[in-house]
């Protein structure tokens, strides 16, 4: 099984829906098996095969991450937030659902994130870290505090270091989470965890830069519509830099990111190209 098929059907094995009522068991399912790129779950498998951690293990932590991942997509795309129709080709939760169970759907998402953590075939101490580790990412430092400080820059000049910081936390946090999982998953050592930790800061700066340059250059197969930025009047890289500027700041992250990998040697070919995939990316 390829690590595309593998984490599929980690999701769906792994999706606590049999207690759920039927609507937002159904709403759980279609925010998160209706698509998407999975570079979160193989972030963590890839960083986790180098750590030498099982398979089986790297399963709950990379669904953990992906159903945080869902829900923050759902609760993006709500009427409050950016009130978006259109997510991976189809109508948004909230769109198909309501607005009332598409809140639920985000909400029982998250716990979902930390009850298969809990139910992960690791030692005690390890799920304990990556419980830390998710939270933060997850919170009001993280993907919360990003949001919040997105939110508050509508209609206002941005310097870059202020984008920065809201990109790092939105976007950033969680990818960087996903790549120390995957880190912590196994066997290495101090140093080794910390040019991970190097990689997953710059390749989440760099993937949110990316889509950027995705959203203002209105590419018609993003599946979302493109432009929104623009007319929520949201400073991005690509309104602050240029879109040029902006695709050499995204190469700069992508650049740090493979220097960080050199110990690795071809170990760490597929996380290489993970990078070159997510910064590079055209979707
Ligand atoms: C629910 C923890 C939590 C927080 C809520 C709404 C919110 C606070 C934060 C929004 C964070 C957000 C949606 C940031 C954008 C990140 C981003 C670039 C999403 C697109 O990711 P892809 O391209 O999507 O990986 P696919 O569809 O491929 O999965």
């Amino acid at each position: 099984m390829d690590d595309l098929s593998r984490i599929d059907a980690a999701l769906t094995r792994l999706l606590p829906t049999r207690a759920a009522p039927a609507t937002l068991a159904e709403a759980m399912r279609y925010a998160v098996l209706s698509g998407g790129k999975r570079v979160r779950p193989r972030l963590v498998h890839a960083a986790g095969a180098i750590a030498d951690a099982r398979p089986a293990t790297l399963d709950h932590a990379g669904a953990a991450v992906e159903f945080i991942h869902a829900s923050s997509l759902v609760h993006d795309d709500l009427p409050a937030m950016d009130d978006d129709h259109l997510r991976r080709g189809k109508p948004t939760v909230h769109a198909r659902f309501g607005e009332a169970i598409a809140i639920l759907t985000g909400d029982a998402l998250q716990s979902a994130a930390f009850a298969t953590l809990a139910a992960a075939p690791a030692e005690a101490a390890v799920v304990r870290h990556w419980v830390r580790l998710l939270a933060d990412a997850a919170g009001a430092a993280g993907m919360a505090g990003g949001q919040t400080l997105d939110i508050e820059s509508e209609a206002k000049p941005s310097t870059e270091t202020e984008l920065e910081a809201r990109h790092r936390g939105k976007t950033g946090a969680l990818i960087r989470a996903s790549v120390a999982i995957g880190a912590t998953a196994g066997n290495l050592s101090e140093a080794e965890v910390s040019a991970l930790d190097a990689y997953g800061a710059a390749v989440g700066l760099g993937f949110q830069i990316q889509d950027d340059v995705l959203n203002a250059t209105g590419k018609a197969n993003l599946g979302k519509p493109a432009g929104s930025d623009q007319r929520r009047g949201l400073p991005t890289y690509a309104s602050v830099l240029g879109v040029a500027g902006a695709r050499e700041a995204a190469h700069r992250q992508l650049r740090q990111a493979l220097d960080a990998l050199t110990i690795f040697g071809s170990r760490a070919d597929a996380l290489a190209a993970l990078a070159r995939g997510m910064i590079e990316r055209e979707r």
